[in-house]
């Protein structure tokens, strides 16, 4: 399992690498380089996931536990799961080989909670190794409250409750049946006693001021219009993030809603939740649904890189490479700022232009940097004349394979771009340049390699500025 809710990211505040004057120092520190609490943060720093807690105590219709846990995963089995030693000598390697790791996660495969001495067994092997690292986890609550004063004692400073709904006779619909207490529940009892429990592990830990973000699984039907009294009521308990996540559901999963037809939303219905909801508890917008043993940034998964036929039997942490990284991140995050701050401040100039949607081909670093053609997903950003803000990301598949580009796999592409009026991107040839002029997309690698805020704001108004020109000839 894995997370969600109320004060932390796809808003300014937290996309921001200056602090929020509102913000606590103390939060600010927190958050800063964890790439799922802070939007900005996604685009410098990496997470990795440890699969050491197979063992859940509920069922959801939408898991089948020979996948990762869709709560927070991709359907797909986990590549191997991990003894918390085999975690240690895992987080070292990768700590020494990708700068940018920052955070360590567990979230499943199971429930990190119900599997309390692996979880607790592996985080404390590594923060012994690598003390600056963050730890992460997530979990369906059901176990929680046994368990959050060691979680406050070992600072894990993060954790994921995936709360789907407030209101039990809901829950019914996706929970068929609960282990607690030594024997199974099922119907209204269960998902009473599951409600109860998130309800309570969430008070107790905003008393002692652990940063929680809450997953919702948004089950067209069954919770959609609900999640906007489950955001109330989060924000109310304290909540930091809520974080929306469509269902994932297909009969291939095996899961109860992929057997049964259950749809998942459009990206168009999450969307329109996400604007209902603006206003509420803050909202994570850049979730990319991360399997239980990630490793990357967002959106790359490095895992195969990592497995363990591919571990040295002794390897000690060297922190040269992170040390350096973080120094450049440091002096790259002042100038991504300044530079936001002037395409704002650009878009004062641009008259009664309508709001659009840009999707930005980028390989990280907050910059517009990568082949069209080698993006596996596209961010997705809005521009108005009130500001440019991140809205969310549309996976795609791959277009150019070994050199050459697939029509059937562009028309893909054109569809998940749907709504989109650009893409910006490092580098596009003509063909595909065409074929989505044809769609009605304009893409061009113009802008490639200046900070993605920037090179928005120079698109919306090299676009309308020759609007307004044909107006004014
Ligand atoms: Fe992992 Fe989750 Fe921690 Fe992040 S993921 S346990 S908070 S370190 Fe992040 Fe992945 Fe979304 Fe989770 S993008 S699925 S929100
Ligand atoms: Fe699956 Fe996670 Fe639900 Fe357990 S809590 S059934 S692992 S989705």
């Amino acid at each position: 399992m894995r997370e969600a809710l109320s004060g932390g990211c796809s808003s300014s505040q937290c996309g921001s690498s200056d602090k929020p004057d509102s913000m606590p120092e103390e939060i600010w520190a927190k958050i800063k380089d964890h790439p799922c609490y802070s939007e900005e943060a996604h685009h410098y720093f990496a997470r990795m996931h440890v699969a050491v807690a197979p063992a859940c105590n509920i069922q959801c219709n939408y898991c089948n536990r020979k996948y990762d846990c869709a709560n927070e995963s991709r359907p797909g089995v986990v590549s191997e799961k991990l003894t918390p030693d085999q975690a240690q000598r895992k987080v070292i390697t990768v700590a020494n080989e990708v700068p940018q790791l920052s955070v360590l996660g567990i979230a499943g495969p199971g429930d990190a909670c119900y599997d309390w001495k692996k979880t607790r067994e592996t985080f404390g092997l590594i923060s012994a190794d690598i003390p600056d690292i963050k730890l992460c986890l997530s979990t369906n609550g059901l176990a929680l409250p046994d368990h959050v004063d060691e979680i406050a004692s070992m600072n894990i400073d993060h954790v994921t409750i995936t709360i789907n709904m407030v209101d039990p006779e809901i829950g019914v619909q996706i929970y068929p049946w609960i282990f607690y207490k030594n024997r199974r529940w099922t119907g209204l009892d269960a998902s009473k006693i599951l409600h109860e429990r998130q309800m309570l592990g969430l008070e107790m830990l905003t008393e002692r001021g652990i940063l929680t973000k809450i997953n919702s699984v948004m089950i067209p039907g069954v919770n959609d219009t609900h999640l906007l009294e489950v955001n109330r009521v989060v924000k109310e308990k304290g909540a930091f993030l809520h974080n929306i996540m469509p269902l994932i559901s297909d009969p291939a999963h095996g899961t109860h809603y992929g057997l049964t037809g259950q749809r998942g939303p459009t990206p168009a219905e999450l969307k329109a939740l996400q604007d209902q909801l603006e206003g509420g508890a803050k909202l994570m917008r850049h979730c990319r649904q991360c399997r239980a043993d990630a490793v990357g940034l967002l959106g790359e998964d490095r895992g195969q890189e990592f497995t363990l036929d591919q571990l040295a039997e002794n390897v000690a942490y060297d922190p040269s490479r992170r040390v350096n990284y973080q120094t450049l991140v440091a002096e790259m995050r002042g100038e991504h700022e300044a530079a936001k701050r002037a395409a704002s401040e650009s878009l004062v100039d641009v008259q009664q232009a309508p709001s659009a949607l840009v999707a930005i081909a980028t390989k990280g670093g907050g910059r517009i940097n990568q082949h069209f053609g080698h993006a596996t997903e596209f961010q997705i950003y809005e521009i108005s004349t009130h500001g440019i803000k991140f809205v969310g990301h549309r996976k795609t598949e791959q277009y150019c394979k070994g050199g050459w580009g697939e029509d059937a796999t562009l028309d893909g592409v054109i569809a998940a771009l749907e709504g989109v009026s650009a893409v910006l991107c490092g580098k596009i040839g003509d063909c595909p340049k065409e074929s989505l002029a044809a769609a009605g997309i304009v893409a061009t690698d113009d802008y490639a390699l200046e900070w993605i805020e920037e090179g928005i704001g120079h698109w919306y108004e090299q676009v309308n500025g020759q609007q307004e020109q044909r107006q004014s000839a």
